[in-house]
């Protein structure tokens, strides 16, 4: 049984194009756009738009609809692409799981959907309608609730093209933030880390023989948290996160962290009232931009030894 049948146009100038999804010799080539096309049809031929007659079945259910191709509206290198005819939808919905990098997971009536982002970064991301100042991108959790723009073009999964989050993870203030090491202070005013703004920053300072810094964090009482909001001068530095236990400190987490692409910290749910940020500052200027803590209720719990 068929998932899709042929496309077929209804214009008569297109008559004979073969535009089914496995495309032949002559269809019309919807990544490449009209150069194929063009092959195919003379161009004083080619309409401005053509309706195209979309059937499918599954299982016993047939569906048909109409939708209108655009064949001359080029994009800024000329071609009629895939681009210009993008199904779009405008959706409120939570994250899913791992929201970083290139990929921003939808969740649609429970359910997972991959998307990915037309952008690599999430530079394009706004907050309850507005864009943070600065370079950095916002960083997205899992459970956030987003106003996506999403698109459908590719057979392996949406795309996301515009994300406006309107709920996030309740942020926790910190009492104190500091820089344990001997000789080595924060210069800045600390108020800028929690300022949901990446545009002002509190300098590391240290001394010159030392190449990494252990950032603590106070909080007033103890405190249920399962991510720092994590933001400083770009790039990706192996991370830790610990919290005290016994005499000692132990790691919640340990990774390669980027500032440049939202993957900061998470970890197992800790009530805790101190948390320290092990940073390598291995060489230049290392800038702090947010070091926000939060508690995620959507977040899942990986990776916990002995929970069901
Ligand atoms: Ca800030």
């Amino acid at each position: 049984m068929p998932f899709s049948a042929t496309l077929t146009f209804t214009d008569q100038a297109l008559n004979g194009l073969n535009c089914g999804l496995d495309l032949g010799q002559k269809g019309w080539d919807w990544r490449s756009g009209s150069a194929r096309f063009e092959q195919a049809i003379p161009s004083e031929n080619v309409p401005e738009t053509a309706a195209l007659k979309i059937a499918f079945q599954l299982g016993a259910t047939k569906a048909e609809y109409t939708r209108t191709i655009r064949f001359r509206n080029p994009d800024a290198k000329g071609r009629v692409s895939d681009v210009t005819n993008y199904r779009r939808l405008k959706i409120r919905a939570p994250a899913a799981a791992n929201p970083i990098y290139q990929s921003q997971p939808v969740q649609l009536e429970g359910v997972s959907f991959e998307a990915m982002m037309l952008n690599e970064a999430q530079n394009f991301a706004t907050v309850r309608g507005k864009r943070p100042s600065g370079k950095q991108p916002v960083a997205i959790h899992e459970g956030d609730i987003i106003d996506y723009e999403i698109v459908s073009a590719q057979p392996l999964c949406c795309e996301v093209v515009q994300m406006d989050v309107q709920e996030g993870p309740e942020r926790i203030i910190p009492k104190m933030i500091r820089v344990i090491n001997q000789g080595a202070s924060l210069k800045g005013d600390l108020a800028v880390l929690s300022d949901e703004q990446f545009d002002q920053s509190v300098e590391v300072e240290k001394p010159e023989n030392s190449d990494s810094a252990i950032l603590e964090i106070e909080f007033e009482s103890p405190v249920e948290v399962n991510g720092i909001d994590f933001h400083w001068n770009g790039g990706q530095r192996m991370i830790a996160v610990a919290i005290p236990q016994g005499r000692g400190w132990t790691p919640l987490v340990w990774d390669g962290f980027n500032s440049g692409t939202g993957h900061h910290p998470t970890f197992p749910a800790v009530k805790t009232d101190r948390l320290r940020i092990m940073l390598p500052c291995w060489k230049g200027k290392m800038t702090l931009e947010e070091v926000a803590p939060y508690f995620n209720s959507h977040q899942r719990e990986l990776f916990v030894a002995g929970k069901k």
